[in-house]
């Protein structure tokens, strides 16, 4: 109850939620192509609380709806102004299950997105398979109207949710996002080899992106690259950073 309360006033204040970027990176050419936001929060008295803390508290106390408007808001604001430098980057933004369940949940991020003057196209949409479990048909239609409108959709934690993988008979999606649970551990468990090499075939036979999350190290960054990989993200090459960080990040990489 103080968590749910703390965040209440939390969402009052404004100034105590921030948006760290991390890059994800061209499996070839290590180019960055876009960014995921993560949610930050400093606590006035207990300073740094983890995401993996207080989102499930959102989610349970549906705090989650205003949290994930502001960060929609951020992302699309942090997305404005790297345009404004120059920067062509795709911003990939985490939905939580509590959010699509809206009944106006596009017309939500539609209005946020026009306000904030940014194009769709440069927005993923991460939703997990437990997201698109639930009302199947009317998350059909969501993920249908959110994709004409532009915006690109992912499946986040791919491989870990309570799922079949006929939803993706029923779901068009972009990009599917290799949980990183497969990754950490390669290219030694061969376990998680079998696993990575079926969904990077599926990716491929779908005609859509993967990309590896948890990448920490060079020899699963060759590993995923050799196997045809798209896209790689990880401490190997950044941690989330934050919005300033980032803008050295890339600096450097020119
Ligand atoms: O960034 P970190 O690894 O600490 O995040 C921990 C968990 O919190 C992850 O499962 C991540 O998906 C989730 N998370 C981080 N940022 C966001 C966000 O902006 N929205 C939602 N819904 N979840 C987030
Ligand atoms: O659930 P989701 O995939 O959105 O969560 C991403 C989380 O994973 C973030 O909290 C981020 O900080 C964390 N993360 C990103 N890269 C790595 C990594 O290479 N290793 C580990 N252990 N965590 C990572
Ligand atoms: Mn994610
Ligand atoms: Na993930």
């Amino acid at each position: 109850v103080q968590i749910e309360n703390d965040i209440r006033q939390a969402l009052k204040a404004g100034n105590q939620f921030a948006l760290h970027y991390q890059p994800v990176k061209r499996a070839d050419t290590k180019e960055t192509i876009g960014v995921e936001a993560l949610v930050r929060w400093f606590h006035p008295k207990k300073g740094l609380i983890s995401p993996a803390e207080f989102i499930p508290v959102a989610e349970r106390t549906g705090l989650i709806i205003p949290l994930g408007e502001w960060i929609v808001r951020k992302a699309c604001q942090d997305l404005y102004a790297m345009r404004l430098e120059g920067l062509t980057l795709t911003v990939a933004i985490n939905i939580s299950t509590e959010q699509m369940k809206q009944p106006d949940f596009v017309d939500i991020i539609r209005t946020i997105v026009r306000t904030e003057g940014v194009d769709p196209s440069n927005i993923q949409l991460e939703i997990t398979e437990n997201a698109l479990m639930e009302n199947t048909a009317e998350s059909v239609a969501k993920i249908d109207m959110l994709r004409a409108l532009g915006f690109t959709i992912a499946i986040d934690d791919f491989g870990t949710g309570y799922s079949s993988l006929s939803y993706l008979k029923h779901f068009k999606v972009d990009s599917l996002k290799i949980d990183q649970s497969f990754i950490r551990d390669l290219p030694r468990e061969n376990a998680d080899k079998a696993i990575v090499a079926a969904t990077l075939q599926l990716g491929e036979k779908l005609g859509i992106t993967t990309v590896a999350e948890g990448v920490e190290t060079e020899a699963s960054s060759q590993y995923l690259k050799e196997s045809g990989c798209s896209y790689l993200q990880g401490y190997h090459f950044s941690k989330p950073i934050p919005y300033q960080e980032l803008m050295m990040y890339l600096d450097r990489e020119k």
